[in-house]
């Protein structure tokens, strides 16, 4: 029998993912509207300014049931106003549907909202790692000065449900406060 090595086509350490089955895709300030809390500023802000990245490796069928998806996401630093750059944030399509989140580099808040629309605020910074449980809405926000780096990995058939964020909003903002420190509001 011969069994050949292969190389993997996935790096996690560097913070990039690249080979056969990796789709990346870019979130830029003209594509999050009304996402921030004050749209009237994110609208004076330069569209193409990239506000996250993601490396999705998806080494089977979207959708399909019992595979598992794996995720790199860079946030770069910055805000729209005092609101700190963040994912849009989503529910799964699948509702029970659970996934893990953990820090390369940087550091941020992960955001976790339920149906009863009870929040849960956690931290993330290198080598942490967030259990978001099913029936929970989930954005990360990165509140640190460099990029904040996270993995993510999550079931094939999981699906993305943006809407009811849009709709109803994740309950909570995270703002710069004015000794530089984060600081949760309550949706206004
Ligand atoms: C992680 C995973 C992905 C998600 C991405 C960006 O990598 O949770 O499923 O797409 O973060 O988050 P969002 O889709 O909310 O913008
Ligand atoms: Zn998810």
């Amino acid at each position: 029998m011969r069994v050949s090595i292969l190389s993997p086509s996935v790096n996690l350490f560097n913070g990039y993912l690249a080979g056969n089955n990796i789709g990346h895709s870019s979130v830029s300030i003209g594509d999050l509207v009304e996402v921030f809390r004050e749209e009237t500023i994110r609208k004076t802000m330069d569209p193409k300014a990239v506000v996250y990245e993601v490396d999705a490796f998806k080494p089977v069928e979207d959708g399909s049931e019992g595979g598992l998806f794996f995720g790199v996401t860079r946030i770069n630093s910055g805000a729209v106003g005092k609101e700190y750059f963040m994912t849009r944030g989503h529910y799964h399509t699948m509702r029970n549907r659970c996934e893990f989140y953990w820090g390369i580099s940087g550091k941020g808040l992960l955001i976790l909202l339920d149906e009863n629309r009870q929040i849960k605020v956690e931290e993330i910074s290198p080598g942490s790692v967030n259990f978001i449980p099913g029936y929970t809405a989930h954005r990360m926000i990165n509140t640190g000065d460099g990029i904040l780096t996270f993995g993510a990995c999550w079931p094939s058939d999981a699906g993305h449900d943006y809407e009811a964020i849009r709709l109803h909003g994740f309950g909570v903002r995270v703002i710069k406060n004015g000794n530089g420190e984060p600081e949760i509001l309550p949706e206004a």
